[in-house]
């Protein structure tokens, strides 16, 4: 009877360990054995048919910093042929069978919050458990692959920005770089690890500095302090290349950030490379519990228009002790009052309502920038010739009526005008550009008429930029009569329509 009894402890002691009861349950049992009935009464709750079958475990910890796959052996001459996985939410494509090797991958790993699991591997034996343990690194608090450490951008979304053009698109996993020399530079990017989002070297600086796109992070909660860092480098010119901080719930541009320490001055110097990290911090506590995520952009193909990353890093339980206070550089309007007609669209009354973006990335290396004028009626950015560069932004307008607008353009015919001389028109609150648009119908210094249909926004507040991004022959733009508030539709065709170039 004692024997059959340590038998006894012994088979529920396993059957507890297979389905990962803790200790005392294991107590519990033991001393239950006292009575048949008990014995058998908590035994058939664990399982009556389950024999689990064997496989190996080679890796069962899941590391959200370094982003390791899973993996596990099996001997087909125990399990059997295998069926599928089950649990947790786990869908065919989040693993491979390859050989006798089980693997699972990180990009589901990343989606498990920390804690153990298992899932099921069901053969035509029967089932095996796979046992998968994600370490707390705060994972739901931060952002994946913020260090670009998989070599690649794994966990962050691309988009192009101009024309569905991917050979332009900026942000490629061609971008990920070693976190060694800059190219044609004889010092190093100074990022974190192995990996930065550094600069292609497949191709010349020019090509590189000529694409545009968007670049977006997984979403996380804002959490500990509230405190964030990152580094960046290049994006001589904030308006163009920059850092957002976005809420998940609306898309709101929270803040927006740029290369502040990008010296304008230095680029002259033969020793400056403009591309090597530096580390900025934020306070964002205000923002805390939020869902969040960060978004880079490129809208500049010109000088020093691209972004050299690394190092996300958006949990902190104190604030970080290094790194430059970085500022807030998006747009403000301090009054949200938006009439339907946009104030001194016809630039009667010189540059009153229009703001001159200060942002040091467009002035020249003499530090001057006296770019935008009125001169015989319309808005000009040749204040001192082709060479000046600037953006310029309207006040806030609402859309009402027919939700036509109608803005004129002239000159703005440089040799890549459609990349340099552009207007945009941005949604209040996102900064979501809903139209950028080029004088594709172009004829010297007449002024083109083109149209905008913004009716789907009915109601919604909306401003112009302007931008000038280039020095050359033509690359000068013209702006006159922006009326924003039809009444009646007016009449336009196809052809006499502003294209958009955001798609
Ligand atoms: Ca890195
Ligand atoms: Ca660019
Ligand atoms: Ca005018
Ligand atoms: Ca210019």
């Amino acid at each position: 009877m004692k024997l059959l009894k340590s038998r006894y402890s012994l088979l529920i002691a396993l059957l507890v360990i297979m389905t990962g009861c803790n200790s005392s349950l294991i107590e519990e049992s033991s001393s239950s054995l006292v009575s048949n009935s008990d014995f058998s009464s908590s035994v058939t709750s664990i399982t009556s048919e389950e024999q689990l079958l064997s496989i190996t475990p080679i890796v069962t910890e899941f590391d959200f910093d370094l982003l390791n796959d899973l993996s596990y052996e099996y001997d087909q001459s125990q399990i059997g042929s295998i069926s599928h996985i089950e649990g947790h939410n786990i869908a065919a494509g989040d693993y491979e069978i390859i050989g006798t090797t089980i693997t699972i991958n990180r990009h589901y790993l990343v989606t498990l919050l920390p804690g153990n699991y298992g899932l099921s591997l069901y053969t035509t034996l029967g089932r095996a458990l796979l046992p998968i343990n994600v370490i707390d690194r705060h994972n739901n608090h931060r952002i994946i692959n913020r260090g670009f450490e998989t070599g690649d951008l794994f966990g962050w979304t691309v988009r192009t920005i101009f024309k569905g053009e991917t050979t332009v698109q900026a942000f490629r996993d061609s971008s990920v770089a070693s976190n060694e020399t800059i190219p044609s530079a004889p010092f190093p990017y100074d990022g974190e690890g192995d990996y930065v989002l550094g600069r292609s070297t497949a191709v010349s600086k020019a090509a590189f500095e000529e694409r545009l796109g968007q670049m977006r992070s997984s979403t996380f909660t804002l959490g500990g302090s509230g405190y964030i860092s990152f580094l960046l480098g290049a994006g001589k010119t904030s308006d163009l290349s920059y850092v957002s901080i976005r809420r998940a719930s609306d898309d709101v541009e929270l803040k927006r950030f740029g290369n502040q320490s990008f010296d304008v001055s230095q680029v002259l110097e033969p020793e400056y490379f403009g591309e090597n990290l530096v580390k900025y911090q934020a306070d964002l506590s205000e923002y805390l519990g939020s869902a969040l995520y960060i978004e880079l952009n490129d809208y500049g193909s010109r000088d020093w228009d691209f972004l050299t990353a690394d190092a996300f890093e958006t949990y902190y339980e104190a604030a970080p002790e290094d790194g430059i206070l970085a500022v807030d550089v998006k747009p403000i309007y301090l009054v949200d009052y938006a009439p339907n007609q946009v104030a001194n669209g016809d630039f009667s009354a010189n540059l009153s309502s229009w703001t001159v973006s200060n942002l040091p990335g467009w002035r020249k290396p003499d530090g001057s920038s006296d770019t935008f004028t009125v001169t015989s009626g319309s808005l000009r950015s040749n204040a001192t010739g082709d060479s000046a560069r600037g953006l310029i932004r309207s006040s806030l307008f609402r859309v009402d009526g027919s939700g036509i607008l109608s803005i004129e353009i002239g000159a703005a015919q440089g040799s890549r005008y459609d990349k340099d001389t552009f207007v945009s028109i941005k949604h209040f609150g996102t900064n979501r550009e809903v139209i950028r648009f080029a004088n594709n119908r172009s004829s010297g210094t007449t002024m083109i008429q083109y149209f905008i249909d913004l009716s789907d926004y009915q109601g919604q507040k909306f401003y112009v930029e302007i931008v000038d991004n280039a020095t050359g022959s033509w690359d000068t733009i013209f702006i006159d009569n922006i009326v924003t508030y039809y009444a009646n539709r007016p009449s336009f065709t196809y052809a006499t329509m502003a294209i958009n170039l955001n798609y």
